[in-house]
């Protein structure tokens, strides 16, 4: 028999334990609120500790794949190249847990089971996992962008005698040294793996059954020079106010006035050059030039450039031809550490599996449409994520009248005011909703977390005014019963997103990629990578600096477009 427990009254929860979790409880403790963090993990870092996969790497540059408001350690914490692998990354967040003692906080191998709003305890009631049941003020979800995974649909999927990994669920101890390995999937991850796990020439033989190629550019990794290193150091203020006012916070300046048609096809060669040879991916998207994602004769310019390096990458004009994509240039763009090159190997081929799909999964490998099966030890589903409102779905989060979230956005799709807030449920914070910032993510989740750091700070303190119009509150004067002033001596107020404010935000979000190239490709952008799921727009394609501005005009605008009391 299930023992009750007393309820544990807190001013916070904080969920997930990664760079958001992280942050987001820090700040709440600075401010002097009783806060929990808890994580299904047995340890910190969220997208970093689920995704253990030979070559997981960010491709954002070391310097901005880190938090930017500790000086002192953004100078002096270690790095040796200009990306970082996954390991280094979890290190990172296991040093900032311990330099500021927030382990103690934390509670892990405990998942957030369901959550209800109280309206008369102005409170969420929360169920863990462990059966512990919390009553909180505030629930703040940092669930990752990414962390729902995908398996594909593949009849005989369970029925594999061999070893079936997914790369967000890696386990330690997987050992491929001569094993014969079959990845399914060459999206980032995808393309990381099979870069990596093609360099360890290991593998008796690594066949990337493969959909849709993709474009991939080199990633110019290597190791920092202590004068590229010391002149950062010197800058950092200024590096980090230029990514935070850019568009995609990667440390570049995008690309905003020069189109692909404006420059001779010997400059424009040169500069698609320049930047192949410097590498990453958004900088080849966005620093060249200001129209591939949005203008087809742009878009083709970039895609025979990478094509044509592909071509002459790749010696067997079969294989190449297999990994040259016939599709726009308009996912996520990826680089890589010698991808392409790995299929010089002759232990290292592609299935194209677009035109003679995988049938079934038998025990012995992959069967294909063709009737072949190809007899493999391994199988490393690359397949990616139910990505952004997956995590949300799967959790029975109930806010007024009991609507759960999923019923919220069984409709229009995920959608939230600011990626942060959704009308209905108060007091719950979302770092990294639906439609928040599309950027390198480490600064779109401060710029989250501080201003839901601002928004309870505000309800602590009470400075939720006038609660008098109608738009601000309740038109006539009550709260739940309470009378305004009744309200305000609680010892704590309310915030929450009003339902024309989301409306708002999410046309907003439609209209700001309606001319994109992006909308046209079945990815995970637009939710369209898992079965069943309808293509919605995901995010705020504005850019990392206007959402901030946007963003800072509606906190100093008396929380225009929230509601409070
Ligand atoms: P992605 O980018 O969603 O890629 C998933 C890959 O798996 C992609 O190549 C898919 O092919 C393939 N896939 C998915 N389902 C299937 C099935 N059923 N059969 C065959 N192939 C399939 O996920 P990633 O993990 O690589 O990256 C996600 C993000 O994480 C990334 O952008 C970074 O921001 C971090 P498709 O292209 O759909 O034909």
């Amino acid at each position: 028999m299930t023992s009750i427990m007393e309820p544990q009254y807190l001013d916070a929860l904080v969920v997930g334990a990664g760079f958001g979790g992280i942050y987001q409880l820090k700040k709440l403790l600075d401010q002097g609120l009783n806060v929990k963090g808890i994580d299904m993990a047995e340890d910190v870092g969220g997208t970093w500790y689920w995704n253990r996969y030979p070559g997981a790497m960010s491709d954002t540059m070391s310097f901005l794949y880190r938090y930017s408001w500790d000086h002192e350690d953004l100078v002096s914490y270690p790095w040796s190249h200009h990306y970082l692998q996954g390991p280094e990354i979890l290190e990172y967040l296991k040093h900032i847990v311990k330099k500021y003692h927030l382990r103690q906080h934390f509670q892990f191998k405990t998942e957030l089971l369901a959550a209800q709003w109280n309206e008369g305890e102005r409170r969420w009631i929360v169920k863990l996992s462990t059966n512990e049941i919390l009553k909180v003020k505030y629930l703040v979800t940092s669930l990752g962008l990414l962390s729902k995974t995908n398996f594909p649909a593949i009849p005989g999927l369970d029925k594999f005698a061999g070893e079936l990994y997914h790369t967000a669920r890696w386990p330690e101890n997987a050992v491929l040294k001569g094993k014969r390995v079959g990845v399914i999937g060459n999206g980032s991850t995808g393309v990381q793996a099979i870069t990596a796990i093609g360099k360890a020439e290991e593998v008796k033989q690594l066949l990337s059954f493969q959909r849709n190629p993709q474009y991939s550019v080199p990633s110019g990794d290597g190791p920092v020079s202590s004068q590229h290193r010391k002149h950062l150091n010197e800058t950092y203020d200024q590096v980090w106010d230029q990514a935070k006012n850019s568009l995609f916070g990667f440390g570049f300046e995008e690309e905003l006035k020069r189109s692909v048609a404006s420059v001779s096809p010997e400059e424009r060669e040169r500069i698609f050059e320049e930047a192949w040879q410097q590498g990453n991916g958004f900088r080849f998207m966005f620093w060249t030039f200001n129209d591939i994602t949005v203008n087809e004769e742009a878009n083709r310019a970039a895609s025979d450039f990478i094509k044509n390096k592909i071509c002459q990458t790749v010696k067997d004009p079969e294989k190449a031809r297999k990994l040259c994509p016939t599709e726009f240039y308009a996912r996520r763009p990826l680089c890589d550490g010698g991808y392409y090159e790995q299929f010089n190997r002759e232990s290292v081929d592609i299935v194209d599996i677009k035109t003679n799909p995988i049938t079934e999964i038998t025990p012995a490998g992959i069967k294909t449409a063709d009737g072949k099966l190809y007899e493999l030890d391994v199988i490393i589903c690359a397949t990616g994520f139910d990505a952004v409102d997956g995590n949300y779905t799967r959790i029975a989060i109930k806010g007024r009248n009991g609507e759960t979230i999923k019923d919220h956005w069984s409709t229009q799709g995920p959608t939230s005011y600011l990626g942060i807030a959704v009308p209905n449920f108060p007091n719950l914070f979302m770092i990294s909703g639906p439609n928040g910032p599309f950027c390198n993510l480490p600064p779109a989740i401060e710029t989250h977390v501080e201003i839901i750091s601002d928004l309870i700070s505000r309800a602590e303190k009470n400075e939720l005014p006038k609660a008098d119009n109608g738009t601000n509150g309740h038109a006539n004067g009550h709260v739940n019963g309470l009378t305004n002033s009744e309200a305000k001596g609680l010892t704590n107020g309310i915030v929450e997103a009003l339902p024309e404010a989301e409306q708002e935000w999410t046309e907003r979000c439609d209209q700001l990629n309606s001319k994109s190239l992006f909308r046209r490709i079945d990815s995970w952008i637009f939710g369209k990578n898992v079965p069943g799921k309808k293509m919605t727009t995901m995010f705020f394609f504005g850019g990392l600096g206007p959402y901030r501005k946007i963003v800072k005009g509606i906190l100093d605008d008396d929380l225009r477009g929230f509601k409070r009391f």
